[in-house]
């Protein structure tokens, strides 16, 4: 009867008569039946309008789709739309998709007359399998992984009730992971988790022979429920729809399976289990049954006649225990035939189920005991993996070998096979983007921030020296040669659009079992090792390196990218690179997330970002308008399920590690709907979680959740706000520093709709209760608003909608849980895919409701995330705050912590100028007397800083709202102030010790030139003679670097270093805007020294609404200017060292005068500045006048190489004296331009003290002749101020006469000894 099939025509009436013959030899009457041909696939197919996208053209991302179905509630009304409103269903993970029933159908007739019309109706099952025999194999994964969330069945061998071939759904189910805790391990309490066509589970099967009374899927389904938890994995006959007759899907086994989790109580069984179910009469589909009986470890036989050929049973190669289910109630029911077939298939009787009056209660307990049975006896079992070999020997197709799978997988295999160990590999074939770009990335930030840049440091030099660090690790990048796992993956991306999705998919698999491995044997390594306190914090970071995905493959081709963009074009490495970004474009719109953010590095590889986004605009030819969409919520709060159910894709769901960073993902719009929602795709943002526990630990907590937050807030047209019950507070806290950190950025594109979904909530009828709870949280979210306007002067916002879109009663969604119940069976609750379709509803609704939501395309898009990341960037103090309040909390002690600061280093100003004045007055200054100075400004400080601390313990005593808020950071002030103490002691110090140290530093040099180098050069001198050898250039250069290095080492340990003025008032600029709001930048980027060089003009757009006029406020700040210069001119005629706090002096005076005289904030600054940087070029004047060691050393230095090349020569007698003409001439005018203050020409005639060094030693006539050629003294200058001191020295070598007016010759003792000379003071 098989074998005739396939010449029966579809539609067609056929008539059998059947008669025998009976005893007497005739024929009996016949009986005549005439029966219809059902349709074929094609025709069945057709009739689901699906006839065009037979044979695998429904692919996933037309699935996925969004069009006029997506957001239709409109009921199927024929056939042919019943495919759309399933796949909608199913991609929802709505537990209800199978109920399908058009609308004319749904009118139940239970009248006396007919049957409903059936033509309008058709079982759920042949659906899916109209539909499977549609999908793309990555449909059918996706279709597979549904109905797995939802506890279906899904199809193991696929049927083609055409050509009788089956297929074995391998590929669909590979993708399938689950975790259970099989009694074995459940005292652990650990799960077991893996991919399901991998792991050994016992299949136990089901088929029909003949007839049977009992219903198998309804059995298997009763056998699968528990009290707790009712199973509808199989389709079965009471279920709608399911009494339709079946018209394709005969023959198609089901698969469904049983997770226990380890309680003994609930479980039904205590190991996993399959359970396949052969739909139709197993007697018609002899490939499955043999196929089955070779493949499980049992086959229930379900038959009450036991007729026919049963030959596949007992066929050698068969595996499987046989049961044999019969029940006596049945008419066709014998008993001796039940027995003889026992026989025949040797089943012993204890494997004989027979059905009697009992109810079906006791049948399934049987049922369940038996197969209990047969999983606790551990039969050999065969993985699904394993089951392809089979099925090919069977003649049964299997999908995964056809030759896009198997090209993909090969490209895959080379190189996941390549993989031993994890951080190994990703270190020696993925080097880029692992330390060199977490590195660039720390280098780029810091560049920004400056936060690690210590008090004083030039920020411009600091910013070039990590430039230059940046430049070193890129070259260092372009280096490496492209890796042979880089290589492969290129290769793999390249290849055509199917093998390419099969090869990502297989790599992806591969990675995350090799993954799966890694963490196992962490946990066991970690379960015998003891972990020691604050270990789990490297534990993470243990996981983070063994975490391997294609994240990290398109990371690293970013980087490869990114580190060619600095090669010159015809570079060979940066051609190798050009058609990356393309690629990647490729995969965005093949619906494939691609990183934004890199979770790691916390860092934008921006080049790459901009160009893979130019590239898909390209691709799309300029179709690329896109309405962003982003999720944010706390850590594992079910952000990536709700995006997985809201649209079905694929975004990584943490069942072992958390998304990291964030990606963004297309979807396209269809045609259709393209103008009417504006855009031609949807960009969905998955971000990582926030407020993670390894995050907690660490510093950039607020930080890096603040900054990520802002940044996809920022791009989005509507952010989804994952709030559940716990975190409330959290979330609440981060948008508070959004709306902040929004206010202080000078541009945001777009004023982003916010949607807050409220999961997992319990009682979703408390609507009273909720709409309390949604006035509460607005409230706040207004203050915070407030606050941090005022905060920023942007007090005409008020309202937490003035920053975003809110509509309070329509932006809130309820979203109840995920799982209907508690155990690993539980399906995907209904009311979970209800809520979340509405919210999608309701989002693509909005669309149209919010006129203003502004469309952008991929360029626009890839434009704003450039300036929004550089904002986030640049800004480094709001993030760093748990929200507004504390913020404002803060501020408000740090203005108060500034006062004090003032009015510490006011004090310690008249304590330091008191003693300079009486050490300037003392002439026999000593190092004693000093030590009693330094003894009065420790105890004089430590009663200074007793002040703050005092201030500081009272401030927090006062327990107040805002203080409580601040307690977190009392610690930080005091180290503050411990800080302080440190920096003004040293500061003190040195300036008080420069005197002493500046006279004992002229000895070091004196003794310098006269016996460290004298020394050296006659002894090279005595040993040239003497052993009448010639010293090589080399022997002469090491001679002269070790004698530098002496030289130096002398001179440094005498050292004080300089007092940089800029950098001093700089780092007090900063400070002091710290307390201001966000423009501390503009000091970073102002080169100070080149502020206020011209006049001060005011600005029209720094004025507010003010009732003065331009002209008003510019004569005020004339005023200002005027004050503030004559206030330097002062400090500068006193002519003492400059000290931080006369830069307080000067900010104190402009903010009194100008309060509230309506200048703006920013016109403050720039007038700050503008004040700061003549002071800056002030007082750096008046300390050039106080010349010092430093200046000494500098010099010394300059020397080098002229003593250097001096050396190179052999230094004979007569080399000498040839030399040193030349070498006097070109030290004396080099030391001329290095020494000699601005304002004094050589020569004389200025008023000046000299002391000039006459010149000795062997070479008479040369350093001794008055304004000679070659004639070089050491003249000491003073210019005039009163008594001669060491400290106001300059050192002035000087070549030409020194016979000039106005110098007087106080001293000649100056000695001159192979071409270098010094001076002897007394
Ligand atoms: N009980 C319950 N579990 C849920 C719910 N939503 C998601 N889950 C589960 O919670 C786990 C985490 O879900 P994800 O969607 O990965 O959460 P996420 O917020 O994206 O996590 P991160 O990316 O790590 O921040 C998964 O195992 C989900 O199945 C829910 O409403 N109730
Ligand atoms: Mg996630």
């Amino acid at each position: 009867m098989e074998q005739a099939r396939p010449n029966l025509q579809p539609g067609q009436d056929y008539t059998i008569n059947v008669s025998t013959v009976v005893t007497n030899g005739k024929p009996s009457k016949p009986i005549s039946k005439t029966f219809r041909v059902g349709p074929g696939l094609p025709e069945f197919l057709a009739a689901l309008g699906l006839k065009d996208l037979h044979g695998g053209k429904l692919t996933l991302s037309s699935a996925l789709e969004i069009n006029s179905n997506t957001i239709s509630e409109k009921p199927a009304e024929n056939l042919k739309e019943l495919p759309h409103n399933f796949l909608n269903g199913l991609m929802l993970a709505n537990v209800n998709a199978r109920n399908i029933r058009c609308v004319q159908a749904q009118n139940h007739d239970y009248s006396f007359s007919d049957d409903s019309n059936e033509s309008d109706t058709i079982n759920p099952l042949d659906l899916i399998l109209a539909l499977f025999h549609c999908a793309d194999p990555f449909l059918q994964q996706e279709l597979v992984s549904k109905m797995s969330m939802c506890q279906f069945a899904v199809p193991l061998l696929l049927p083609n009730c055409d050509t009788q071939q089956s297929t074995l759904m391998l590929w669909a189910m590979r993708d399938l992971v689950k975790k259970f805790r099989p009694q074995s391990v459940a005292s652990d309490k650990a799960f077991v988790q893996g991919r399901i066509v991998e792991k050994a589970i016992p299949m136990v099967s089901f088929v029909r022979l003949g007839e049977s009374s009992l219903a198998t899927s309804q059995t298997l389904n009763k056998l699968l429920s528990n009290p707790h938890q009712q199973n509808y994995a199989f389709v079965h006959h009471d279920m709608e729809c399911g009494d339709v007759p079946r018209r394709i899907s005969d023959g198609l086994v089901e698969v469904s399976w049983y997770f226990p989790c380890g309680k003994g109580n609930t479980d039904i069984f205590t190991e996993p289990v399959a359970m396949a179910n052969l739909r139709g009469d197993g007697m018609l589909f002899k490939t499955q049954i043999s196929f089955l009986c070779q493949t499980s470890a049992a086959v229930f036989i379900f038959s009450d006649d036991l007729q026919g050929d049963l030959s596949t049973l007992t066929n050698d190669r068969n595996k499987a225990k046989l049961f044999l289910v019969s029940s006596s109630q049945s008419e066709n029911f014998s008993m001796e035939t039940l027995k003889e077939t026992c026989r025949k298939l040797n089943i012993r009787d204890k494997n004989v189920i027979v059905k009697k009056r009992q109810n079906n209660a006791e049948f399934v307990k049987t049922l369940r005991s038996c197969v209990s049975g047969v999983i606790e006896k551990k039969p050999a079992v065969m993985k699904m993996v394993d089951m392809a070999e089979v099925a090919r020997q069977a003649g049964i197709e299997v999908d995964e070998d056809c030759g896009e799978c198997v090209k993909g997988r090969r490209y895959a295999e080379a190189i996941s096979n390549s993989i031993d160990d994890i951080a190994k590999f990703k270190v020696q074939q993925l080097p880029l983007h692992g330390k060199m770009w977490k590195e660039i990335s720390q280098a780029e930030e810091e560049m920004y921030r400056m936060k690690k840049t210590v008090k004083g440091q030039d920020v411009k030099q600091c910013r070039a020296l990590l430039q230059h660090k940046v430049s070193d690790l890129r070259k260092k990048q372009h280096q490496a040669d492209i890796s042979e796992a880089m290589t492969n993956f290129t290769d793999g991306i390249s290849q055509s659009r199917v093998v390419r999705l099969y090869f990502l998919k297989w790599l992806k698999i591969q990675l995350d079992n090799l993954c799966h491995q890694n963490r196992e044997q962490q946990k066991t390594h970690s379960h015998r090792i003891p972990q020691a306190k604050g270990a789990s914090a490297s534990l993470a970071d243990q996981i983070a390196n063994c975490t391997l995905g294609l994240e990290h493959f398109l990371r690293e081709l970013g980087q490869l990218y990114e580190c060619a963009c600095s090669l010159p074009e015809d570079k060979r490495a940066k051609q190798q690179v050009q058609h990356l970004p393309s690629l990647c474009a490729q995969m965005l719109l093949d619906g494939f997330p691609v990183e934004l953010v890199d979770g790691d590095a916390a860092n934008i590889p921006m080049k790459w970002i901009s160009e893979v986004l130019t590239r898909l605009h390209q691709l799309v030819d300029s179709k690329s308008r896109i309405l962003v969409m982003t999720v944010l919520g706390v850590q594992s709060t079910g952000k990536s399920t709700l995006l997985n159910t809201m649209f079905g894709v694929q975004f990584a769901v943490s069942s072992g590690t958390s998304t990291r960073g964030a990606f963004m993902l297309l979807i396209r719009v269809s045609e259709e709907l393209r103008s009417e929602l504006k855009c031609d795709f949807i960009m969905i943002i998955n971000t990582e979680g926030l407020k993670s526990p390894e995050l907690a630990a660490l510093d950039i907590n607020y930080e890096h959740d603040n900054e990520l937050a802002t940044l996809v807030i920022g791009l989005s047209d509507i952010t989804i706000i994952n709030i559940s019950m716990e975190n409330n507070t959290e979330m609440k806290d981060i948008l508070q520093i959004v709306v902040h950190a929004f206010f202080r950025m000078k541009e945001v594109p777009k004023k982003p709709r916010c949607v807050f979904v409220h999961q997992n909530m319990p009682d979703m009828a408390a609507y009273e209760n909720n709409q309390r709870e949604r006035t509460k949280l607005m409230d706040q979210l207004d203050e915070m608003t407030r606050i941090a306007g005022k905060m920023e002067r942007k007090e005409g916002n008020t309202k937490f909608t003035d920053v975003m879109k809110h509509d309070s009663d329509k932006d809130n969604f309820y979203i109840p849980a995920l799982w209907n119940g508690s155990q690993l069976m539980a399906p995907v609750n209904a009311g979970y895919s209800e809520a979340v379709y509405g919210l999608k509803k309701s989002l693509l609704d909005s669309v149209h409701v919010y006129d203003d939501i502004e469309m952008n395309d991929a360029t626009e898009f890839n434009k704003w995330t450039n300036i929004l990341w550089n904002a986030v960037k640049s800004e480094k103090d709001v993030f760093n705050f748990k929200n507004s309040m504390v913020a404002d909390a803060y501020n408000a002690l740090r203005a108060e912590f500034e006062k004090w600061v003032w009015s510490f280093r006011f004090s310690m100003r008249n304590w330091h100028c008191e003693k300079e004045k009486l050490i300037s007055e003392d002439g026999d200054f000593s190092t004693s007397k000093l030590a009693e100075i330094l003894h009065e400004a420790a105890t004089t400080l430590n009663k200074e800083v007793a002040v703050i601390d005092k201030n500081l313990e009272e401030y927090f005593a006062k327990n107040d709202s805002h203080t409580l808020l601040v307690q977190e950071y009392k610690e930080d002030f005091r180290n503050s102030v411990r800080r302080l103490r440190r920096e003004t002691e040293i500061s003190i110090e040195n300036s008080l010790k420069r005197p002493i140290k500046s006279r004992e530093g002229i000895e070091i040099m004196k003794k310098i030139a006269s016996d460290i180098i004298q020394r050296k050069i006659r002894e090279l001198q005595g040993k040239c003679k003497g052993t009448r050898t010639v010293l090589t250039d080399k022997d002469l250069e090491s001679e002269f670097e070790k004698l530098w290095k002496v030289i130096i080492y002398n001179l440094s340990i005498n050292l004080i270093p300089a007092q940089d003025v800029c950098k001093g008032v700089q780092s007090v600029l900063l400070s002091h805007f710290k307390t201001n709001t966000g423009h501390a930048e503009l000091i970073l980027q102002s080169n100070l020294q080149d502020c206020g060089l011209e006049k001060f003009t005011v600005i029209k757009q720094w004025l507010g609404k003010n009732r003065r006029n331009q002209q008003q406020i510019q004569d005020i700040c004339d005023a200002v200017n005027t004050e503030c210069e004559s206030f330097v001119s002062g400090k500068v005629q006193r002519n003492a060292c400059y000290k931080d706090a006369d830069i307080g002096d000067l900010l104190q005076i402009i903010d009194k005068r100008m309060k509230d005289q309506g200048l703006g904030e920013e016109g403050e600054i720039y007038l700050k500045l503008h004040v700061c940087g003549h002071a800056v070029r002030e007082f750096r004047k008046m300390h050039s006048h106080i010349g010092d060691l430093n200046d000494h050393a500098a010099y010394l230095q300059s020397l080098k190489p002229n003593l250097q090349a001096l050396f190179k020569r052999q230094p004979t007698e007569e080399a000498w004296r040839m030399w040193r003409g030349s070498w006097f001439q070109r030290v004396g005018a080099d030391t001329q331009k290095a020494l000699v203050p601005k304002g004094l020409k050589s020569g004389a005639g200025y008023g000046q003290q000299v002391l000039v060094g006459g010149l000795e030693g062997p070479q008479r006539g040369v350093g001794g002749q008055k304004g000679g050629a070659g004639g070089f003294q050491w003249v000491v200058v003073n210019e005039g101020r009163g008594s001669v001191s060491m400290d106001s020295c300059v050192l002035w070598p000087h070549s030409v006469s020194l016979s000039g007016s106005g110098l007087t010759l106080l001293r000649a003792g100056c000695s001159c000894s192979n071409g270098l000379f010094f001076m002897h003071y007394t």
